[in-house]
């Protein structure tokens, strides 16, 4: 699968991670949280960043200024993309790549990042989702609930929640901003999904995965954009444009994950 890596770079740590962070990880060095998308013409509606609370995360040094956290295996697949070493290095085991700090996402809860595009432009904080795939991905998820119903029920669930989930209520209540026209589903094509097939809870897993697939479908063949530099663009021809863009600011860069298990589709 060929994603976008998107960096979304710390500007206030959670008090947990803070902790670690301090006399590791140099003053004037920029940290990014790095989730890989197949949307990258939704990252104008990021609300949030997500990581499973329960898996372990690394922050992996790129160079002297600049930080990665993702989880291990991603972080081995990108040194196979030139990234971590030099050019011509390519690790041969696994212990070549240490990261200097290890934690699980649950302790980065609440730290704030700057999410690159996005209309929240004061930055958005990093969430627990349960169902984030330790096996997919940097295993970092950017949130984007105008478009993707995973994130959209994970949203209404963390904010419904927010005492029991340990996190600040109005952190999941970020404006649900409309990103795409489409037909059928309207222009919050999530919200419209999770309500019309009446689906619960982000645990309801087959009802979501059904939902995914029929967004991801009517956005990508029919649908318009309505904010950014491509607005008035079809999708499909505004995706790679996004991309390029991003690519070209510094602010994403090309990922392959060559091992993820294919769920439903082939991008
Ligand atoms: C932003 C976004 C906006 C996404 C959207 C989707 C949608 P797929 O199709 O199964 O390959 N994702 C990435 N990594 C993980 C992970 N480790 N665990 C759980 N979810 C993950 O999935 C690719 C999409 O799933 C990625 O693109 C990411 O969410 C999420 F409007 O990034 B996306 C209709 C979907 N819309």
């Amino acid at each position: 699968t060929e994603y976008t890596a998107i960096k979304l770079k710390v500007k206030e740590w959670s008090p947990e991670a803070a902790k670690e962070v301090k006399s590791r990880i140099p003053e004037d060095a920029s940290v990014y949280f790095v989730p890989a998308t197949l949307r990258p013409e939704t990252m104008y509606g990021q609300t949030c960043c997500f990581l499973g609370p329960k898996i372990q995360y690394g922050i992996f040094k790129v160079s002297d200024k600049e930080y990665f956290v993702v989880t291990k295996r991603a972080a081995w697949n990108m040194a196979f993309q030139g990234k971590f070493f030099d050019q011509d290095h390519f690790p041969r085991d696994q212990s070549e790549l240490q990261p200097v700090v290890e934690l699980p996402g649950s302790a980065f809860v609440g730290t704030l990042v700057n999410a690159p595009l996005s209309v929240h432009s004061e930055g958005v904080r990093i969430l627990p989702m349960e169902t984030v795939s330790a096996t997919k991905g940097t295993g970092v998820v950017t949130c984007v609930p105008s478009d993707s119903p995973d994130d959209y029920a994970t949203v209404r669930d963390l904010a419904k929640k927010a005492e029991f989930y340990g996190i600040q209520k109005e952190w999941a209540e970020l404006e649900i901003v409309p990103l795409i026209e489409t037909p059928a589903y309207g222009n919050l094509a999530a919200k419209y999904l999770v309500e019309s097939m009446k689906i619960q809870s982000p645990k309801d897993t087959t009802l979501l995965a059904e939902a995914k697939d029929l967004a991801y479908k009517e956005g990508f063949y029919n649908g318009t954009m309505l904010v950014g530099d491509f607005k008035g663009d079809k999708v499909s021809e505004a995706k790679e444009k996004v991309r390029s863009s991003l690519i070209k600011s510094g602010d994403a860069f090309p990922f392959a994950d060559p091992s993820a298990e294919v769920i439903s589709r082939s991008a």
